[in-house]
């Protein structure tokens, strides 16, 4: 979990780098502060389980056997990307190899589509739990709201994890809910539903664990909300100044590595070796992605469309012909 927790963030700064050298195709969206979540919760997954995560899960999908490669080819949108330089950002997944199903950027939709996946392994008789994560500003959605009414009567085996990072953009959770806490939404649906703290790894680890078995045993679902802090704006270009003066430091000191650092009794030594082991994946990841090649525009439409020939507008290499 540590060495996870380290490699999510070495990855977040190197790439918080490569985009003011001009090289990161696309959005940017950190997980700084919120690691803790992604990876608690992943290693409280089995591996027949499938999982969908959102933008800044990039842990889940570490943990579940993609690469740090994976990561940087996608954010320098290159051919040899997963999305072969298709999709920017992080959209992207291996349903057969890692249970990671590819997320979209239209928020709350992964909740019935999640509802689904969980139905249909039921349908086909396989013991898998079917798990997401929704921002706190995405709980206010209709497709929350649909994919649970459905999942709840159904009672299927869906693991809800609301990641509460306080704000949506610039909106902060108070203007979303008057709810204290997010997981009372549970109520709604008749189903169980706690709250966390999103900056301790082993209580991740330990109420997700409950959450994903209780799902597995016929419980239906289960919302998990947990607390948290986005350290970074909601992209680069966001400098948080509506955020209130010193609630960014007073996240800084729960900052979920240096929590879990204290817990493992770490000193110089433990974390020195450690980095020295990310710092080489990284540094791998990053040489991989600037000497791999760009899509070539001509693969842009394949694989858009079960039926490579259906083709929705002309694509420019065409017009003239
Ligand atoms: C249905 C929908 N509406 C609006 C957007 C634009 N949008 C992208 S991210 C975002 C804020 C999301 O906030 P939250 O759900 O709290 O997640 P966080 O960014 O804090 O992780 C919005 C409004 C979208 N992607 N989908």
């Amino acid at each position: 979990m540590y060495y996870f927790l380290r490699l999510t963030r070495a990855l977040d700064e190197r790439a918080h780098v490569l985009q003011q050298q001009n090289k990161v195709v696309g959005g940017l969206f950190s997980n700084q502060g919120q690691e803790a979540i992604s990876i608690g919760s992943a290693f409280a997954l089995e591996k027949r389980d499938y999982v969908a995560p959102m933008i800044r899960n990039i842990g889940t999908v570490l943990v579940r056997g993609h690469s740090a490669r994976d990561i940087m080819t996608q954010y320098l949108a290159k051919a040899t990307s997963p999305t072969r330089g298709r999709d920017n950002s992080q959209h992207f997944g291996d349903v057969e190899r890692t249970g990671v199903v590819a997320y979209i950027s239209m928020l709350g939709t992964m909740v019935p589509v999640m509802a689904g996946m969980a139905l249909g392994a039921r349908l086909k008789g396989e013991d898998r739990v079917a798990l997401t994560y929704i921002g706190d500003g995405a709980t206010s959605t209709g497709d929350f709201y649909e994919g649970l009414c459905l999942a709840s009567v159904q009672k299927l085996a869906l693991v809800v994890i609301i990641e509460n990072n306080q704000y949506a953009y610039s909106t902060p959770t108070s203007k979303q809910s008057l709810l204290e806490n997010l997981s009372d939404k549970a109520k709604a649906f008749g189903i169980p539903g706690i709250t966390g703290d999103g900056n301790d790894v082993l209580e991740v680890y330990r109420l997700a664990k409950r959450c994903i078995e209780d799902a597995r045993a016929g419980g239906g679902p289960q919302i998990l909300e947990l607390k948290t802090f986005r350290m970074r704006g909601h992209a680069p270009h966001d400098n948080q100044a509506y955020v209130p003066k010193g609630l960014i430091e007073a996240w800084r000191k729960k900052d979920p590595i240096g929590r879990f650092e204290a817990v493992l009794g770490f000193g110089e030594a433990e974390k020195a070796e450690v980095g020295a082991r990310v710092a080489a994946v990284v540094e791998d990841a990053v040489k991989f992605a600037e000497e791999s090649p760009l899509p070539d525009g001509k693969e842009a439409l394949q694989g858009v469309f079960e039926d490579d020939s259906i083709v929705p507008f002309t694509p420019w290499w065409r017009r003239d012909a």
